[in-house]
């Protein structure tokens, strides 16, 4: 608890690009308040309606308390108490057993339950690396949009968020800031006041769509055609700042060559929309400097995701639009904060390291791994999986072979969670972890430039233990010795980032401690003279990286796998495209299980369009079946134009066990990859809809 104040100082841990700041208030040792913090620049003292209720969720009266193990089959969700000396034997001798044996039989399993760098990535790492444990692939959401900007900018780098409220012309593009990204939506009202004109594009007409001035529905996958079209308009029409390609560009003369087969026409029959808002869109945009677009990973889950990314980003390039503060395009500022990820993973610790790589499995295909390795094709099998800070039976894609995996019977299943999750019920271990309230953390944040500190503010609740703390205890069970497993939270805190970088200005972790966050020193328009962080170190449309790597130099245009113009036959089969986008009040599949925001939700929708239904005879208000090759799931039907012609909108993602039909949406994604990063696809997905 900070002694100047009344209440604990604390970092939503979400995975959501606001990374807001968060007081708490605690009484008699309960969080009983939680509110956003009006010191802090991006937060202004609000907090979104989900973790407004978060004491709500951290003293839930299904808290995970104690540490159990499996008493009835897998996936049935019986368990019975035991105590943390017994449930970290178990683990040490299984594990044990099996790292002497086979270390890449164990696969750690994790993703973004917290975003903290400590809770997240650091003792965990170091535990699976000293075993010598397969490597995950993280990659289920923002992979191929990183690589686009890697490839494009160097590194995941954009505008300030600040600064939007600055634009003339904002596009939003592939983003739904009212449910996903609130605190810019903030920034973009003010915009709005000022002038500003508002553009969403999406195939959805989402909370966010329905609230610009103007809203582009494309069809899902179709928006580096989009971009190419529009560059298409600016280099005919000469919209270009030549000055800025000249002296912060590369390649140039490729891409207007590519650009230049990316006709308004052509493009408009790929999107699915009218030339004239084609041209309309690129005279706009290049009419101001001011321009920006809030991209979002929304926009990148289909095979063609990690070249749109890059097609949208090369946009401010050719209009100069980075020459101004308020000009530009942000995906993620994740880049600008100078994690230090060796102090905080230790590769090193790997035995054999760096000759010795252990197999990397990509998370988005745990359904095959779990349920094919083994065969000769797809290398040894899983022995072991430990899933912390995810929640894969509902969150990965093909979700019926990623719960006949988890069902394997003699895959020995770790899973540290707060709730027991559908992922929970599959485990032979269930250990309860602390949340962002009761452990410490440090976090940088994807969505604005403020490096932040978590202060515990309660004691953990029952038994449950950080994350950190688990692993530590499991290795020594273990008797295991290295030094790095069992420093404390604060000192891997102290290590997470290098503090020598000059965005620090010679801050250090006890200001960082002792201030709650800290705003990175970086120039308002920060590609204004170039500096990017490419070899070249220009911006590149050109990349010698992917030629080099045997890919398409160039951003072009990839149909989504399935789609008509990729896969006719299926399209046949399967004639709509089905996105599952995130609700409003969950995030991701956390907060299902909290009553008051899963009521709000109501129950499982899909949104259709009126022509579609019509054509299925189904009515708003029927219950349907969505379904493909993959599998099937049961929502009500929501008829109505928010939905273009030819989609089907299931916000998601529900607890499986808490829908009425125990299936969600990802019955019947697909484990395909990206065209960059590989990625999830989750997006690119073909089904059909019968009434039920
Ligand atoms: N309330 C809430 N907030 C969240 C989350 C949540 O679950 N709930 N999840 C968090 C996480 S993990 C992430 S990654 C972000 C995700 O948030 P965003 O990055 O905003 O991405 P999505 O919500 O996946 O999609 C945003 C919009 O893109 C649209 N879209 C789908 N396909 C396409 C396409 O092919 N082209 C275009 N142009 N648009 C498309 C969708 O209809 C949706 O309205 O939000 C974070 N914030
Ligand atoms: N159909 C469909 N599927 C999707 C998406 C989609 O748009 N559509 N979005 C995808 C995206 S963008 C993402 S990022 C993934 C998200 O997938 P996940 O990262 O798995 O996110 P969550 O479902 O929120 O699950 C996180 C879990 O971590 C737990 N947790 C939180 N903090 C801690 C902690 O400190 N310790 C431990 N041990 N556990 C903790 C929470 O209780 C929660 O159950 O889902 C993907 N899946
Ligand atoms: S989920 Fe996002 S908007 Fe809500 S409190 Fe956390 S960081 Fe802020
Ligand atoms: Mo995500």
């Amino acid at each position: 608890m900070n002694a100047r104040a009344e209440y604990a100082r604390a970092a939503c841990p979400h995975d959501c690009p606001d990374t807001c700041a968060m007081r708490v208030t605690v009484e008699n040792g309960r969080a009983i308040k939680v509110s956003g913090d009006p010191d802090h620049p991006p937060t202004q003292g609000v907090l979104c309606t989900k973790v407004s209720r978060y004491a709500e969720r951290v003293h839930h009266p299904k808290r995970l308390t104690q540490p159990m193990k499996r008493v009835g089959a897998k996936g049935e969700g019986r368990f019975e108490p035991i105590s943390w000396d017994e449930a970290c034997e178990i683990a040490a001798t299984r594990l044990g057993e099996i790292a002497q044996r086979a270390p890449e039989a164990i696969l750690p399993y994790s993703y973004a339950g917290t975003m903290g760098l400590v809770q997240g990535d650091s003792i965990a790492q170091r535990f699976f690396h000293k075993l010598g444990a397969s490597r995950l692939d993280r990659t289920i959401c923002a992979a191929a949009g990183a690589a686009g900007l890697r490839y494009t900018y160097g590194a995941s780098l954009g505008m300030l968020t600040e600064y939007f409220a600055e634009s003339e012309v904002i596009l939003i593009w592939g983003a739904n800031p009212i449910a996903s990204n609130l605190h810019f939506w903030t920034r973009a009202q003010e915009a709005k006041r000022n002038g500003a004109k508002l553009i969403a594009i999406d195939p959805y007409r989402s909370l966010t769509a329905e609230k610009c001035h103007q809203h582009i529905a494309p069809k899902p996958g179709t928006d580096g055609a989009l971009a190419l079209g529009m560059m298409h308009v600016l280099i005919t029409e000469d919209r270009l700042d030549h000055d800025y390609i000249a002296a912060y560009t590369h390649g140039y003369e490729q891409l207007k060559a590519r650009a230049l087969t990316y006709t308004p026409a052509r493009v408009a029959r790929i999107c699915g929309i009218e030339e004239a808002t084609i041209v309309d869109l690129a005279r706009l945009y290049g009419s101001t400097r001011k321009a920006s677009i809030r991209m979002n990973y929304g926009l990148q889950r289909v095979r063609g995701g990690g070249n749109a990314v890059r097609a949208i980003a090369c946009l401010p390039a050719l209009t100069g639009a980075w020459r101004e503060r308020a000009g530009g395009v942000l995906l993620s500022s994740s880049g600008w904060a100078p994690v230090d990820a060796n102090a905080l993973q230790r590769p090193d610790l790997i035995p054999g390291w760096p000759k010795h790589q252990p197999r990397i499995v990509n998370m988005n295909q745990i359904g095959d791994a779990l349920t094919n390795m083994g065969d000769a094709e797809f290398g040894s099998k899983i022995e072991a999986i430990v899933v912390y800070n995810s929640n894969p039976v509902a969150v990965a894609p093909d979700s019926a072979k990623v719960a006949a995996g988890f069902a394997r019977a003699d895959l020995f299943t770790i899973v540290l969670e707060q709730f027991q999750t559908d992922t929970a019920d599959y485990a032979d271990l269930l250990l309860p972890a602390t949340t962002q309230l009761e452990h410490l953390d440090v976090h940088k944040s994807y969505g604005h430039t403020y490096v932040m500190a978590n202060l515990p503010a309660i004691a953990p609740v029952g038994e449950a233990r950080p994350n950190t703390e688990i692993f530590r205890s499991i290795a020594r069970a273990m008797g295991l010795t290295e030094p790095a497993l069992f420093e404390s939270d604060e000192e891997v805190a102290a290590q997470a980032f290098d503090w020598s970088d000059p965005a620090f200005n010679g801050a250090g972790w006890s200001t960082l401690k002792d201030k709650a966050w800290i705003k990175l020193d970086i120039a308002d328009a920060p590609f204004a003279n170039g500096g990017f962080r490419t070899p070249t170190g220009k911006c590149e449309f050109y990349s010698e990286a992917l030629a080099q790597a045997g890919l398409d130099p160039l951003p072009d245009y990839l149909p989504p796998y399935e789609s008509a113009e990729h896969a006719p036959e299926l399209a046949a089969r399967y004639p709509l495209a089905m996105i599952s986008p995130p609700a409003r009040n969950f995030l991701n599949s956390t907060f299902v299980n909290v009553e008051s925001l899963r009521a709000t939700e109501g129950e499982p929708h899909v949104d259709l369009n009126p022509a579609d239904a019509a054509l299925r005879n189904i009515a708003d208000g029927d219950q349907v079946r969505v379904f493909n090759d993959r599998g099937s799931m049961r929502a009500r039907a929501r008829v109505s134009e928010r939905a273009r012609e030819g989609l089907v909108v299931g916000l998601s993602i529900w607890w499986k066990k808490l829908a009425p039909d125990g299936r969600n949406a990802n019955e019947v994604t697909s484990q395909a990859l990206t065209d960059l990063g590989g990625s999830a696809t989750f997006y690119d997905c073909l089904v059909e809809v019968e009434r039920a």
